[in-house]
């Protein structure tokens, strides 16, 4: 049973960690399965092959036997459904991982994803400067509410779950906003996820392939 899942072939991010594979990484490390690795162009990603394993043109894609898959809050929730380790075993902690997880999607990552995003989509116009806070603001709210609930705790619901991996992954896209270090609590639980041996496997793999990357760059400049 082989696991393939695609990822970028030159990943914007130059191997910091930040593009959506590195959740799959994760999840497939902490649970000990092997996965092979699709590197895709952007060309690529649109192109119908593409398009047939992921309808919206993006990665990670995620293959196991006949399965097919996209969305990444679907692939780790699988990947936890199906081997130990990633959702807790008695039914009411396990329902609370998964709205844990679907929160870091549909509550947290929404506003962080906004703030980055305007930078790209309005970040020339004139009034740039005081749409920033605004939306800055709006990312305080979550994080303002989500250091509240963690407190000094190390995980949201107790053992490191599913829901942790997906929660530490989408407040590390706040990492050079200036914003994270207003909570020494959040930036120690970020660094207790990066602390995990499945955590750091998952990281160094995709930095590899953005050192790859780099390398044949530069081979073609010389
Ligand atoms: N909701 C989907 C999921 O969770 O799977 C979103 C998938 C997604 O946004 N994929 C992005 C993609 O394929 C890559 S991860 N984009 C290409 C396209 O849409 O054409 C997003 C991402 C990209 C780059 C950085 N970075 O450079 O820091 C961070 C995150």
């Amino acid at each position: 049973m082989t696991i393939t899942i695609t990822a970028f072939e030159s990943s914007p991010d130059g191997g910091r960690g930040l593009a959506r594979d590195m959740r799959v990484r994760w999840a497939l490390e902490e649970v000990g399965r092997p996965y092979a690795v699709r590197l895709v162009s952007f060309k690529e990603m649109k192109e119908p092959s593409h398009l047939a394993l992921h309808p919206f043109g993006q990665i990670p894609t995620y293959e196991e036997d006949d399965l097919v898959l996209f969305e990444t809050g679907a692939i780790v929730f699988h990947i936890a459904q199906h081997n130990k380790g990633l959702l807790p075993e008695d039914g009411n902690g396990r329902a609370r991982a998964i709205a844990w997880m679907f929160s870091a999607l549909n509550t947290v990552e929404p506003p962080i994803v906004e703030r980055e995003q305007s930078r790209f989509i309005v970040g020339d116009k004139r009034w740039y400067g005081e749409l920033l806070p605004i939306l800055e603001d709006r990312v305080r709210v979550r994080l303002d509410q989500l250091a509240d609930r963690l407190g000094d705790v190390q995980w949201l619901d107790g053992a490191f779950s599913a829901a942790d991996l997906i929660m530490v992954l989408v407040l590390r896209r706040l990492e050079r906003s200036g914003l994270l270090e207003e909570y020494p609590n959040l930036c120690a639980y970020i660094a207790r996820g990066e602390a995990r041996p499945a955590y750091k496997r998952a990281f160094e793999a995709q930095l590899a392939v953005a050192n790859h990357d780099r390398g044949a760059k530069d081979a073609k400049r010389q």
